[in-house]
């Protein structure tokens, strides 16, 4: 797979550096952390592999707000020193969004603190606006070809407003903490939450760390929206979305070439010669809650509780990065976690021996290496994580294959390192045993674990990851292109029309419902209105024309709507077929004893499953399920179809699947049939069907090469166009109608 070839733009909240101003001057500090480190790396091997298409730009928040002055000279060195173009913010934008909506709404929510999340209209509006302002700044700065990637939670709704704006932009979007289950989503207010689904499938490709995420998106997009999906691929109305898993890696390279760096392994030996007495157990993290900073506490507490032969042997060396300063429960966790330390502390410390050492600071990469290679174990506790990424980089840096890797269950990462030992951090005795078991681990058990997850690291690092998604992505947007080749072009439209006008003998074939119309909630909810009657009954009476409204519904429905039009009908799919002016014809003779039978299958199911219905029809049944739960409805519907494929073997009954319904008809009885009976009774030299789904596929492969053949919606299919909703097909009849080329119903 390759990569897209355009300029590749990184969207993220923060840029890879911070600037503030210090004596009215502009300073700018690198910036760390996981995203910004493992992106910086493969941005730098994809300038070396491939330095012509390797152009990148990175847009974000540049960490300060600054004044009108100093703008200028603040893009200008972005661009410059770090290929980078800011959007400015300020500081009560931020506040409202970034400690708001983002660190106060969706990081506890999707972390699985409910209790701690906050649901503020006014945190809303500021995220609303923020994404706003991303979409403008990129605005100002994009190319046409240019792939853009927009990575985290402070941005869930800047691809929709992107694709609004620009349609053949490329959009990915890759999501780095968890995607929780639908009934932690659901807790956000409907309009937000929709909104925030609506905005994240604005992009082609949406990559989560792990299956679940991936499947609790998949579960929400359906519950919510109602989309469901195709081995993980959604046609929304305008464009496929792909959503697939990418676990995310470290730059394994990096890691274990710096532990082997003189500089490093100096510094690694001054830290084992001031704790050689000591076995060390390393935790590195920010200061979060969801990193379990307290249950690793109590877990290490449990341990010296449980193992008084360890006392004075072994030190828990905690280093706490500073994070989100300022914000209520991150200052009370502070405080909690310093009271902890001192308990443990003052009750089992001795004069030599302090069994927690507690830094709470920010370490520089060669220190961390160090830390990392010191250490026998390293204890990683989180309650909830979206990948964790010190696991990893703590495997990558045992060069000599020894250490132990203790990790909760609660990380991504787990699911990629089982060698590990896996452990629940809400369970303090577990946390305990899994220390003890690490630190009794014999060296070639150690090492022969290590060595299976340092392939895996090395081999899928985060260049592959990257890469990985990046070439996925050019695949989404090739068959977005093949999809986009079959859209009814404005060329291709006037055409149409210009063919129409031209000829002399007409006929449409309209499907209606989802064609004609939008699919209803209830089928009694779609009927025609009068606009809608004026356009179909000046068209039937133009001169040389015939109109046939061909459907699934039932003779009676069609009649109380169309009847009163001087248009042919066909119900039930092609069983029951009326020329105007002339009674209902069957189309052949069908035996109905099946009704009895099966009739009462379908009314069983209906009652299972509350928002199902039966719709009864002379020769044919459905069982609707537009307004059920549509997961339930998903795995009824199969075991539905199931059911009754057994039951109809050797008859010539046929069960297909339409649109949210489940359908049994005679086979052989269909569309595409009734069509014929058209087509053969005059010489025909404009021939135009449209329809939506699956059933209209019979109609459109019975129709002549010459015809038009039109497709509601952007699902592959054997007409020659697709439209992307009923309003442009009845855009396109009233070109036909009132002589204008293109009309308000929504030309493309
Ligand atoms: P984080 O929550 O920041 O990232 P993590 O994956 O552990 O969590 O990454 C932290 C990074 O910061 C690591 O690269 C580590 O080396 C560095 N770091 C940690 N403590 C440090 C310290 N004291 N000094 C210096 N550096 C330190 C979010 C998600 C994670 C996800 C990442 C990447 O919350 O679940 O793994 O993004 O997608």
């Amino acid at each position: 797979m390759t990569e897209p070839a355009g300029r590749l733009i990184i969207v993220s909240n923060r840029l890879p550096f911070n600037a503030s101003v210090e004596g009215g001057e502009l300073v700018f500090h690198e910036s760390a952390g996981g995203l910004v480190s493992g992106l910086a790396s493969y941005l730098h091997s994809r300038r070396q592999t491939a330095p012509l298409s390797g152009e990148y730009l990175w847009v974000g928040w540049p960490g300060t707000s600054v004044d009108d002055t100093l703008k200028e000279s603040l893009i200008q060195r972005a661009r410059d020193e770090f290929c980078s173009h800011p959007v400015f913010l300020n500081e009560e934008q931020m506040e409202q969004f970034y400690l708001g909506f983002c660190n106060a709404t969706l990081w506890p929510l999707f972390h699985y603190f409910p209790s701690y999340t906050e649901y503020k209209p006014d945190f809303w509006e500021h995220y609303k606006q923020i994404n706003q302002s991303f979409c403008n700044a990129l605005e100002n700065v994009l190319r046409p070809d240019d792939v853009v990637w927009v990575h985290d939670y402070h941005l869930m709704l800047l691809p929709r407003l992107l694709k609004v704006r620009r349609p053949r932009l490329s959009v990915g979007f890759f999501l780095h903490i968890p995607f929780p289950s639908y009934e932690i989503f659901r807790l956000l207010p409907g309009e937000w939450r929709r909104e925030i689904l609506e905005g994240l499938l604005g992009a082609d490709l949406i990559g989560f760390h792990t299956y679940e995420y991936t499947h609790h998106f998949l579960q929400c997009v359906l519950r919510i929206l109602g989309y469901e999906h195709h081995l993980s691929q959604i046609l929304t109305w305008d464009h496929p979305v792909k959503v697939d898993t990418f676990p995310m890696g470290i730059d394994f390279e990096k890691f274990s070439a710096a532990a082997v760096e003189p500089a490093i392994q100096r510094e690694r030996q001054e830290l084992k010669n001031t704790l050689s007495d000591f076995k060390v157990v390393l935790s590195v993290d920010r200061l979060d809650y969801s990193k379990g900073i307290s249950h690793r506490l109590e877990g290490f507490e449990c341990f010296l509780e449980s193992n008084p032969q360890y006392h004075g042997k072994v030190v828990l060396l905690m280093i706490v990065v500073p994070s989100r300063i300022g914000v209520v429960q991150y200052d009370r966790m502070k405080r909690q976690i310093e009271e902890m330390v001192g308990k443990i502390n003052g009750r089992f410390g001795r004069v030599h021996w302090t069994p927690v050492v507690y830094q709470y600071r920010h370490v520089p990469f060669p220190s961390l290496v160090a830390l990392y290679t010191v250490s026998d174990i390293c204890l990683v506790t989180p309650l909830r994580d979206g990948m964790n990424l010190v696991a990893k980089e703590y495997i990558a840096t045992r060069t000599d294959g020894t250490g132990g890797l203790v990790l909760s269950e609660m990380a991504g990462s787990a699911k990629e390192l089982p060698e590990a030992i896996i452990i629940n951090p809400n369970n303090r005795s577990e946390i305990a045993q899994a220390l003890m078991d690490a630190l009794e681990m014999p060296l070639d058990e150690q090492k022969k674990r290590n060595q299976i997850m340092q392939n895996r690291l090395r081999r899928y690092d985060v260049k592959r990851w990257a890469h990985d998604f990046l070439s996925t992505l050019a695949g989404v947007r090739d068959i977005h292109n093949r999809i986009e080749a079959k859209l009814l072009s404005p060329a291709e439209w006037s055409e149409v029309v210009r063919r129409y006008k031209t000829s002399r003998r007409r006929v449409l074939f309209l499907d209606y419902d989802g064609t004609l119309t939008p699919l209803a909630r209830y089928p009694t909810m779609a009927r025609p209105d009068d606009e809608k009657l004026a356009l179909l009954r000046s068209l039937a009476t133009a001169p040389g024309n015939d109109v046939v409204i061909i459907s699934g519904r039932g003779q009676h429905a069609l009649d109380s709507w169309f009847g009163a039009l001087p248009v042919g009908l066909v119900a039930e799919h092609g069983a029951w077929l009326k020329h105007f002016g002339q009674p209902w014809q069957l189309v052949k003779p069908l035996a109905n004893e099946w009704k009895q039978q099966l009739l009462p299958i379908l009314e069983i199911y209906a009652d299972r499953l509350p928002g199902a219905f039966v719709e009864k029809k002379e020769n044919s049944a459905a069982w609707h399920y537009r307004l059920a739960d549509p997961e339930q409805a998903g795995f009824l519907a199969a075991e539905l179809i199931d059911h009754l494929n057994n039951l109809i073997a050797k008859t010539d009954l046929q069960v297909i699947q339409g649109s949210k319904v489940v359908e049994i008809r005679h086979a052989g009885v269909d569309k595409g049939g009734a069509a014929l009976q058209w087509l053969a009774k005059s010489d025909y030299d404009f021939v135009l069907a449209a329809g939506d789904d699956s059933t209209d596929e019979d109609l459109f492969c019975a129709m002549p090469a010459s015809a038009v053949t039109l497709r509601v919606g952007i699902a592959g299919t054997e007409a020659r166009y697709n439209l992307r909703n009923s309003a442009e097909v009845i855009g396109l009849l009233q070109s036909f109608a009132n002589g204008s080329g293109l009309s308000s119903g929504g030309a493309p």
